[in-house]
């Protein structure tokens, strides 16, 4: 295991344009669950019953219900030692762009900047009427919260199954992609389209890519890197010892 952190440390050193894509593994050790697996959300609940537009406008207080107690959860953590290792990366190398599944809003708190969040963010909320985009931080939202301009019924600002990803973030993570020398993949299960076909995008245009999960993904035969273990303890050695 050193002797790969060393080597994809160097691979980073040498690189002008590093991409990191992550995912709901690097906010487990935050506390805040994974989607899949056996502690994953979708072992309790169904994502069609919750995360796709027809559960919106079958039962909307029912999905309001199931993000209002993520956004209770998610108000009690914070960012962990691979968050802020990845601002600390940033500021490491001449190019950087972090793309995250997440919508916790960590890698903000932790002080991210160069940030495509292509999944949205629990936080901002979005009006289905006039389509205005608010940032409410309150954890609860009641059941049916309405626009505070034209009284619309707001839905969080995240995208769900069968929706398409905004083509401008999509556009910028696809670009960052493929112009990188080394990607990284955290905490991801890779199973999740367009997202999950970003290391692809990058390995073909030549990147090193690596992965850092608890256990291999349907991804790791095209790695350079597969790290096995916690992204909290393997993130902060990767950077740490830079110098
Ligand atoms: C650790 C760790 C530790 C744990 N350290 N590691 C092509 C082929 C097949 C299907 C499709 C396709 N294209 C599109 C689809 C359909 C669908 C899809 O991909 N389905 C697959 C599941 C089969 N995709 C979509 O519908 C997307 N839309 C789309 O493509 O639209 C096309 C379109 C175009 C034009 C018009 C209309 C449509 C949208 C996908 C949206 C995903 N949304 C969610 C919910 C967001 C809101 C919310 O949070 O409620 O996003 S689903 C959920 O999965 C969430 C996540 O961001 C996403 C990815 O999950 P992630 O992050 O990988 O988490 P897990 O739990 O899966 O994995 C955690 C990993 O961490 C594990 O590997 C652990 O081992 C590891 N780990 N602890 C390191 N400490
Ligand atoms: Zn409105």
């Amino acid at each position: 295991m050193k002797e790969k952190i060393v080597a994809l440390r160097d691979a980073l050193k040498g690189a002008g344009q590093v991409t990191v894509l992550t995912g709901a593994g690097i906010s487990a050790e935050s506390g805040v669950p994974t989607f899949r697996g056996d502690e994953g959300i979708w072992q309790n609940y169904r994502a069609t019953d919750l995360a796709t537009p027809e559960a919106f406008d079958r039962d909307p207080e029912l999905v309001w219900r199931f993000y209002n107690w993520r956004r209770e959860l998610i108000s009690h953590v914070t960012y962990n030692p691979a968050h802020k290792a990845l601002v600390e990366l940033e500021g490491l190398v001449p190019g950087f762009t972090l793309i995250t599944q997440n919508v916790d809003g960590l890698h903000l708190l932790a002080g991210s900047h160069n940030l495509l969040e292509i999944h949205g963010n629990l936080w901002k909320v979005r009006c289905t009427k006039c389509q205005m985009i608010a940032l409410d931080r309150s954890p609860d939202l009641g059941p049916s919260p309405k626009c505070k301009s034209c009284g619309g019924l707001l839905r969080p600002h995240v995208v769900w199954f069968g929706e398409a990803l905004d083509p401008a973030i999509l556009k910028k993570a696809i670009e960052a992609s493929r112009r990188s020398h080394v990607m990284l993949a955290i905490g991801t299960s890779s199973v999740v389209q367009p997202a999950a076909s970003l290391a692809l995008e990058a390995k073909s245009s030549g990147a090193v890519v690596a992965e850092i999960n608890l256990e291999s993904t349907p991804h790791s035969y095209l790695m350079d890197f597969s790290l096995l273990g916690k992204a909290g303890v393997i993130v902060p050695q990767l950077v740490g010892g830079w110098k």
